[in-house]
């Protein structure tokens, strides 16, 4: 019998491959969380829910540049309550792992929504400390290690099943930020969400964004996403999902040889549809093949021998 020379344990979960569907992409629906997985992901990450509806910002909420996408949704969701129904219809149809994204104004508001995700069926939870413009949550909470321990031992202690942190990019220190997390009880961290940016139109004269400032996100962070995870897996224990502007086996590859034991598309799964991630897993293949590596497993750290 051929093994899958794909398949990996994130922190518990079985993967049949490491690509994984970034929260905020296509994630309400069990309909279209189904779609990402005939498309060949190997598990999916649903938009940050909180614990009340939020409306989201008004439009433009997504500007597209050159090297990426610029977007400020302001983190439009039903709430929890309303959400833990598509949980259960996602849970049932899908045949990968499904991991709900939480964020939340309090330590008691973060852990009270991801035990409903998982009373709901959710495999694992992301806690989403790192959105770069709502006030309140987000990175106010991931950039500072006490308040993102708070957090983290909170969730873990209402909840038993694997918790992924997913860490800012803006910071001065990610590595500290990361050590806070996995001491407080993390399973497993997501580097990175988006790099705080803003567009303006020089017709009007004015900023695009109706909230002004906005994440970037795609082929421009790549760089910037691989340098974290690198220095995160130089000091820190703990599963790490690489997510920055990946958009071909190649980027797949270099984020596992930084460490990452997965990868997450968001960007890219937008702009060229949900077969990106068979096409990735194919590259990745090929390549483990033509190198003589049984699994991808091998190859991940292995740039840091060095
Ligand atoms: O909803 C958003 O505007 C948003 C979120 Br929650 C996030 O985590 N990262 C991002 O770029 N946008």
């Amino acid at each position: 019998m051929t093994t899958n020379p794909l398949k990996i344990n994130f922190a518990g979960l079985k993967l049949k491959n490491p690509t994984v569907l970034a929260s905020g992409i296509l994630g309400y629906s069990a309909e279209s969380l189904m779609s990402i997985v005939e498309g060949g992901a190997g598990a999916v990450i649903t938009k940050s829910i909180g614990a009340e509806p939020r409306a989201g910002y008004a439009n433009p909420t997504v500007v597209q540049t050159k090297c990426g996408l610029v977007n400020a949704m302001g983190l439009p969701n039903p709430g929890i309550d309303a959400y833990v129904q598509e949980i259960r219809r996602a849970k049932s149809a899908l045949s990968v792992p499904l991991i709900v994204s939480v964020y939340g104004y309090s330590a008691e508001e973060y852990a009270a929504t991801a035990r409903k995700a998982a009373e709901a069926g959710a495999d694992a939870v992301e806690l989403n400390v790192s959105c770069p413009h709502v006030k309140e949550t987000g990175s106010e909470i991931g950039q500072n290690p006490a308040v993102l321990s708070e957090v983290v031992r909170k969730v873990k202690a209402a909840v038993h099943k694997p918790v992924i942190v997913k860490l800012s990019p803006n910071v001065t220190d990610i590595v500290e930020v990361a050590q806070a997390a996995v001491k407080a009880g993390a399973d497993a961290l997501t580097a990175v969400n988006t790099v705080k940016a803003m567009a303006i139109d020089a017709e009007t004269a004015l900023p695009i964004l109706s909230n002004k400032h906005g994440g970037l996100s795609g082929p421009a962070i790549k760089p910037i996403a691989l340098r974290c995870v690198y220095d995160i897996c130089e000091r820190v224990k703990a599963p790490v999902m690489g997510c920055g502007g990946i958009t071909n086996w190649r980027d797949a590859v270099e984020f596992y040889l930084a460490g990452a034991s997965a990868v997450q598309i968001g960007t890219a799964m937008a702009l060229n549809g949900s077969s990106i991630f068979t096409t990735i897993n194919r590259g990745v293949e090929t390549y483990l093949k033509k190198k003589k590596f049984r699994s991808v497993t091998e190859i991940v750290g292995l740039s840091h021998r060095s």
